[in-house]
């Protein structure tokens, strides 16, 4: 019987917690034989709703999980965990500027980073997803120096996944059919979904996804806008932001990063660049990686060419941004 191992959910009573915690729970991201420890971070006036939760989660009557702590205090939740996942932030309010976003979430990713620092295990794999998620990664990074950098990543998961079902919808075939497509950059709107290296198997057969679709003006146009903006189209159509897609993404991401990618596959993870591709060292960057024994590399040698390199100045640009404007709040 394995040792169970400590898995921290910050943003524990939101709406992506309530799906994620499900999937963790039953065993679909760490395996049906390994015990979990849950730690519930969320902030004091929603401690009761987390007791409410708990409750749901001892209904459920999960094999796997051992114990459940729930806590506003970071030191509790960061204690000896093994997995940390970041997906509470301050929401953008009507009337808040970017710029006052930036500084509450800032502030937040400090203090958090500074204990995930003192207390977690020095191991411990972080997915940050909650928004600016490269930005709150990099800050959270900054702050805990002691951790090696190649365990910060943030979620692009879900843009991937997005422009996966884009591709699947369009030439009507299963998702799992089309492999290789990459989110390159911020995850926002200026991120560039590329499929130039993606394949896709039909009837047996694997062919590249622009020879499949037959249609260059739609892969450089409506496909690329229709990714970078499905986020928004979510809200506009639900009135809430992803909640089911982005708990699931979370979970592809951290069983890629645990288990393995497959062999000739890769997947899309914000981490810290290393200066592949041209990118700014030590900026978070989405990029194509595959994923051995645990660790992550940077699949190397795509093909560029002027279209692909100015998407990825573009994007570039605004995380240069982004980082300038939180390392300005830090000190603010
Ligand atoms: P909710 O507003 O439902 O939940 C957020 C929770 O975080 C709340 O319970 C809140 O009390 C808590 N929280 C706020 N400050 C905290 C702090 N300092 N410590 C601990 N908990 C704190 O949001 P939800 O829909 O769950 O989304 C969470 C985050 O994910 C948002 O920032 C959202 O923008 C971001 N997203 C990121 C995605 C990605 O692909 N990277 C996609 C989905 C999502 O939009």
């Amino acid at each position: 019987v394995k040792d169970p191992i400590r898995v921290v959910i910050t943003g524990a009573a939101g709406q992506i917690a309530y799906s994620l915690i499900h999937q963790i729970s039953s065993g679909d991201v760490f395996g049906k034989d390994q015990p979990i420890i849950l730690h519930l971070l969320d902030i004091t006036p929603m401690m009761g709703v987390l007791s409410g939760l708990v409750m749901e989660i001892n209904d459920c009557s999960f094999p796997l999980i051992k114990d459940v702590v729930t806590t506003d205090s970071e030191q509790t939740a960061f204690t000896d965990v093994d997995v940390a996942l970041f997906v509470g932030a301050m929401p953008r309010k009507e009337g808040m500027e970017r710029k006052d976003l930036l500084t509450a979430n800032v502030k937040i990713f400090k203090s958090q980073g500074l204990a995930l620092e003192k207390f977690a295990k020095k191991t411990v794999k972080i997915i940050v997803v909650g928004n600016p998620a490269n930005t709150n990664c990099f800050i959270l990074a900054h702050y805990a120096q002691s951790i090696p950098r190649e365990n910060f990543s943030c979620l692009t998961r879900l843009d991937h996944n997005r422009a996966k079902a884009q591709i699947a919808s369009r030439l009507k075939v299963s998702p799992d059919a089309v492999k290789n497509v990459t989110i390159w950059g911020n995850h926002s709107s200026t991120q560039f979904p590329d499929v130039r290296s993606a394949k896709v198997t039909v009837n047996g057969v694997e062919t590249a996804v622009f020879e499949a679709v037959k249609d260059d003006a739609w892969l450089k146009g409506d496909f690329v806008s229709t990714v970078q903006k499905r986020g928004a189209a979510v809200i506009a159509a639900r009135k809430l932001s992803s909640a089911m897609s982005a708990a699931k993404a979370i979970c592809d991401h951290m069983r890629d990063w645990w288990n393995g990618t497959k062999d000739n596959e890769w997947v899309s993870m914000g981490v810290i660049s290393d200066g592949s591709y041209g990118v700014e060292k030590g900026l978070v960057f989405s990029y194509p990686v595959q994923i051995k024994n645990g660790s992550y590399s940077v699949v190397q040698g795509l093909a560029m060419d002027d279209w692909a390199q100015d998407l990825i100045e573009k994007t570039q640009k605004e995380l240069v941004e982004e980082k300038n404007d939180a390392v300005k709040a830090t000190s603010s």
